[in-house]
Order: C-alpha cells, then structure tokens, then sequence
C-alpha cells in the first residue's frame, strides 16, 4: 500500500521531513542523544565523519568508529519528539522513499541513547552509568499505538499499575531493554526501571513554586518493589524510545549518566565529566 504524502512527508530534496535525512544517511547502529550540543561531543571520537546535517534540535553526523558506521543524533527533550525521530528513522531504513512502499526486506537497526538522569534510590549515586532494564512511561504517547506486551512485562506492569493506581488519568506502559544491547553494553553497569516522565518539574517530583498534585511522589516511585525489579531513576525518552523500537522492530537500550541523586538533594558539579563517561563507554563497546 502506498503511504500518503501527508502522513510521510518527504523534502523536495529526498530528504524526511523533520529530520532531513536522506535513505542512506543512518547507520545501522544510532546513537540518541537529547542535547543538540551532544552530537560533537559523541562525534569527536569518530575515527572519520562522513557527514553533519540537522534541522530544528535534530542534528546528526554519521562517522566511522573503527570499522563501524555510526550515526548519532540528537532529539531534543521529550517523548513526542520521540515519536518523530523514531518513525522517521524507520522510515529512511523500510521505506522506499521512490514508491511510497513498505521495503520487503525490513532493517532492524541498534539504537543507543546516551542521556542524563536522576537517580530515585539512595545506593545509586551521582556519577553512576546506569542502564535501564525496563523503560516505564508516565506519558501519554503510546496510547495511541497498538503496543503488545511479553508476559514478564504484563506481569510486572500489573504490578506497577496496582502501586500507582490512585494517580489518576495516567495510563502507564513499560517495555523491556533489548537482551542484545543490555548484554553487551549495558553488561556490568547498575540497572533499573527507568521512569519517563512528561515534564521535568512536577512530573518528576520536583517543588519549585507551582503547588505539586502528588505529595511525596519521589517515595512513591522509589517504594515500589516487585521481586528482583525497582525503579531507579527519572527521565524523559526512554520509555517511548524502548516502546516504539520494540513496536517497528529496532533494539534499544538507554544509558543513563546520573547527574543528580533525588533523594539526597544532590546535583553533580561535574555533569560533563559523568556525560563523557557513559559516551566514552558506549563507544568502546558498539
Ligand atoms: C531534561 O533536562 C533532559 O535531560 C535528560 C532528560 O531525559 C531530558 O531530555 O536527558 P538528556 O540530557 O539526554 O536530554
């Protein structure tokens, strides 16, 4: 079937729409970062950079590690920006751009994000790199996809949605790392459910001057408990990042820097040191 012009957008050019790129222009193997400023950061230990493009807060090289091809982009802050980045990415890899079609031959493509975090729980402190097991979403995005869930993930977000029942008007939904990626990269690092939240003030517990509607909200989140699983830390893409991949076939797993401890108070004053950490790290480990 043939995908309209107004649901997939693509440049005079030949290029997507938001994120300008062209089929061809990402690697196999992405790394997601949320600051545009992140890319170079990322993009200074390619061994060689084949190109640099971006448009609005989507801004992407596409390099050389060793052998390896690799793009990193960044997406700006937030889910639904996720839901651009992701689809659009699928789309340059499964789609022909020519006929309009679904590609017989799909590509799954590894997908990294390398993001800064809050930790929830008093043994996590600033400076931990930390993977993120499971990625639970506060927000609303994938209530409008069809989401299939294995049963360990059924299971637990039973669990989670009896914890935070009272919360109305939040439909949670949570979706595993990729086995692959968390084996791999993630292998001896602190792991965890991460929240994805949709703001950064209340939404993560935060008491600035507007009254917060959940009282205690950090100590809802860091009291739950089920088996081996906790939540460890709060963010803002992880879980629309793991719950698209899953839903268009892509591996995901997010890395966390842990710039600040929420139950200690705590912001690191070397955040760009614990940032070049996990890069450093994810690096050497693609
Ligand atoms: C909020 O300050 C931003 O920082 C975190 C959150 O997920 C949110 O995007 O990640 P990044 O540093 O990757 O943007």
């Amino acid at each position: 079937m043939k995908i309209a012009e107004s649901d997939l957008i693509i440049n005079p050019d030949g290029s997507v729409y938001h994120l300008n790129l062209l089929p061809g222009d990402v690697a196999d193997t992405v790394i997601t970062v949320g600051d545009p400023d992140r890319v170079g950061e990322v993009s200074k230990y390619f061994d060689n950079i084949e190109f640099k493009k971006g448009k609005r807060e989507f801004i992407t090289h596409t390099g050389l590690v060793g052998k390896k091809r690799v793009t990193v982009l960044s997406t700006g802050i937030g889910t639904d920006n996720i839901d651009i980045v992701f689809n659009e990415l699928d789309a340059l890899v499964n789609i022909d751009f020519e006929t309009r079609t679904i590609k017989k031959d799909l590509t799954s493509l590894n997908i990294i994000r390398i993001g800064t975090s809050g930790a929830v729980q008093p043994d996590i402190p600033m400076g931990t790199i930390l993977a993120s097991s499971f990625g639970l979403g506060m927000d609303a995005l994938m209530n409008y996809y069809i989401h299939d869930l294995s049963g360990d993930e059924r299971s637990l977000l039973d669990d989670i949605k009896s914890h935070f029942g009272h919360l109305k008007n939040i439909n949670p939904y949570l979706t595993a790392a990729a086995d692959n990626l968390l084996n791999t990269i993630g292998k001896d690092m602190a792991k965890g459910i991460t929240i994805t939240a949709p703001g950064f003030y209340a939404p993560q517990g935060r008491q600035v001057r507007a009254k917060n509607a959940v009282p205690n909200f950090i100590g809802l989140i860091n009291s739950f408990k089920s088996n081996q699983n906790r939540i460890t830390n709060l963010e803002m893409e992880t879980a629309g990042i793991y719950a698209l991949a899953k839903v268009l076939g892509h591996n995901a797993l997010s890395i966390n820097a842990i710039l600040a401890s929420r139950v200690k108070f705590e912001f690191s004053n070397e955040p760009d040191k614990i940032v070049e950490q996990a890069i450093k790290l994810v690096l050497e480990r693609i």
